[in-house]
C-alpha cells in the first residue's frame, strides 16, 4: 500500500457536447450528446481523467461507484470490478433494454456496469501513469506500434438539425446521396488523411447505399471500404449487398441482426463480417465464434469494461483466428487517447479503428488530438498524455445543467421525430 497512490477525491462532471445531424437506422443524432468526465485525485496530488457515456442511467451508477473509490489504491484496477458488483443497478432501467442510440445490442446490468468501470479504469491508469512517470501504453505492457490508424467514419447527414432546434452549426455540409458521401470522404481525406472509409448505412434503401459505396470505390480506388447498416437488413438483403459489393468491401459490418442471422450470412458469402452488435460481452463470444458468425470483432473499451479487458478480448480473438479492430460511438479526446494507447499494444491489428472524433468540434482538452495521414501518434508522455481544460469543462457542464432534461439521454429516434413526427425506430430489419 502506497499512501501517495490512495484515491483522495473523485469528481464526476456530466457534459453536453455538440453533435452534427448524423443519420443512422434509428434516427438522427441530437444536437448535443451527453458524456461523463471522470477525475480521480490521489493523496499525492496527482489527478487522472477518464470519459464514458453520460446518459442518466450511467450517471446513476457512476455516482455510488465514485463514493466507494476514495481510500482505495489508484493501482487497484482489478478491484474496480469488485466495486462494480457492489453497486446496485436499477433493474427497471435495465428492463428498458435501450442502449446508446439503440445500436449496441440488448442492454444488461453487466453492460451498464462495465461501461461505468471503463471510465474509472482509464482515469486510474492516467493517474497511475502520471504518478509513476509512465505512459498508459507502458502500464498495458508497452506499445507494439508508434501510431494507430483510424478510418474516416462517413455518415449520411443533413446540412442542419431540424429548424427551430438550438444547435451549433458545423462545416461539413449535407450528404444524402452518393455524390454527397464522396464529397464528405474528400473532406475527411483533406483534413485528416484517412485512407480507409466506413459508411454508416441502414438509412436509405440498400440500392442507394450500394451506389454510394460504388461511388467511393471509384473515387478512392484501392482504399479499404466498409458499410455498416446496424442490422437493418434481412439475411437475403445482406447477401445481395455482399454479392454486389464483394469486390470492393474490406468487410460488411453488422448487416443482419443477431448472431444466428449473421451466421447465416457468413455461411453464404466470402465477404468478411464485422460486429459491434452481436459480440459485445465475453459471454457472447462462444456462440458467435462457434457458429462462425463474425470474422472481425470491433472492440470498444467503454462497453467491454476498459483497456485491460480490451486486450483480453483481443487475445481471445487472436486464439480463434478472428480479427479485431475498434468500434466507436460519439466521444471526446480523452477516449481517443485511451483508444490509441490500448490499440498501440494489441498485436495483429489489421484494420483501421473507427472514431467519431472528427465529428466533435468541441472537447474538454487544452489541446485536441490530431490525425496525421489518418493516424494518431501514440503519446509517450506520462499517463494518457492529455490535459483537461477546466474552462471548457465548466462551459460544457453548464450546458448540461441548463438543459431541461430532454438532451441528457441520447435518443436518436426522438431527434428524428422532430423532423418526422411519425418516425418509429425499426425494431426488425427494415429491408
Ligand atoms: O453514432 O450513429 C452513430 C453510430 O451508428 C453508433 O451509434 C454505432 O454504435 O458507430 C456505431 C457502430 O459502428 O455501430
Ligand atoms: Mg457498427
Amino acid at each position: 500500500m502506497n499512501p501517495e497512490l490512495t484515491i483522495a477525491e473523485v469528481r464526476l462532471t456530466p457534459i453536453l457536447v455538440a453533435d452534427p445531424p448524423l443519420l443512422n437506422t434509428q434516427g438522427v443524432h441530437q444536437p448535443y450528446t451527453p458524456r461523463l468526465i471522470i477525475e480521480v485525485v490521489t493523496a499525492g496530488g496527482v489527478s487522472g481523467v477518464g470519459e464514458t457515456y453520460g446518459d442518466s442511467k450511467y450517471l446513476e451508477l457512476a455516482r455510488p461507484f465514485a463514493k466507494k473509490l476514495t481510500g482505495r489504491q489508484v493501482s487497484d484496477l482489478n478491484g474496480l470490478f469488485v466495486v462494480a458488483d457492489e453497486v446496485v443497478v436499477d433493474q427497471a432501467r435495465v428492463r428498458e433494454q435501450v442502449d446508446v442510440g439503440g445500436l449496441r445490442g440488448v442492454q444488461t446490468a453487466d453492460k451498464l456496469r462495465l461501461s461505468v468501470v471503463s471510465g474509472f479504469e482509464v482515469a486510474c491508469l492516467d493517474a497511475l501513469g502520471k504518478a509513476l512517470g509512465l505512459p498508459v501504453h507502458v502500464l498495458l505492457g508497452g506499445k507494439v506500434r508508434d501510431k494507430v490508424e483510424y478510418s474516416g467514419y462517413l455518415f449520411y447527414k443533413w446540412d442542419d438539425h431540424p429548424e427551430g432546434v438550438a444547435c451549433e452549426k458545423d462545416d461539413w455540409g449535407a450528404a444524402v446521396d452518393p455524390a454527397g458521401v464522396v464529397e464528405q470522404a474528400r473532406k475527411f481525406t483533406e483534413r485528416y488523411g484517412f485512407r480507409s472509409f466506413k459508411l454508416k448505412g441502414g438509412v436509405f434503401p440498400p440500392d442507394e447505399e450500394i451506389a454510394a459505396v460504388r461511388a467511393l470505390a471509384d473515387a478512392f480506388p484501392g482504399h479499404p471500404l466498409r458499410l455498416d447498416p446496424n442490422g437493418a437488413w434481412s439475411v437475403e438483403t445482406s447477401l445481395r449487398v455482399a454479392e454486389e459489393l464483394g469486390d470492393v468491401l474490406e468487410y460488411l459490418e453488422d448487416p443482419a441482426l443477431g448472431t444466428s442471422a449473421m451466421a447465416e450470412v457468413a455461411a453464404r458469402t466470402d465477404v468478411p463480417l464485422a460486429t459491434n452488435m452481436c459480440v459485445t460481452t465475453f459471454a457472447e463470444i462462444q456462440e458467435a465464434f462457434t457458429q462462425g458468425a463474425v470474422q472481425v470483432v470491433l472492440s470498444d473499451h467503454h462497453y467491454w469494461g476498459g483497456l485491460r479487458n480490451t486486450r483480453e478480448l483481443a487475445a481471445i480473438c487472436r486464439t480463434f483466428g478472428v480479427g479485431v479492430s475498434m468500434h466507436s460511438n460519439t466521444h471526446l479526446g480523452i477516449s481517443l487517447a485511451a483508444m490509441t494507447h490500448v490499440a498501440s499494444t494489441v498485436p495483429g491489428l489489421h484494420h483501421a479503428c473507427d472514431s467519431h472524433y472528427p465529428w466533435q468540434s468541441e472537447d474538454v482538452l487544452t489541446e485536441r488530438l490530431t490525425f496525421e495521414d489518418g493516424s494518431v501518434k501514440v503519446s509517450d508522455a506520462p499517463g494518457l498524455g492529455v490535459e483537461l481544460d477546466r474552462d471548457r469543462l465548466e462551459f460544457l457542464h453548464r450546458r448540461w445543467l441548463d438543459d431541461d432534461g430532454s438532451l441528457r439521454d441520447r435518443d436518436d429516434a426522438a431527434a428524428m421525430r422532430v423532423a418526422d413526427p411519425e418516425w418509429v425506430a425499426p425494431a426488425v430489419p427494415r429491408w
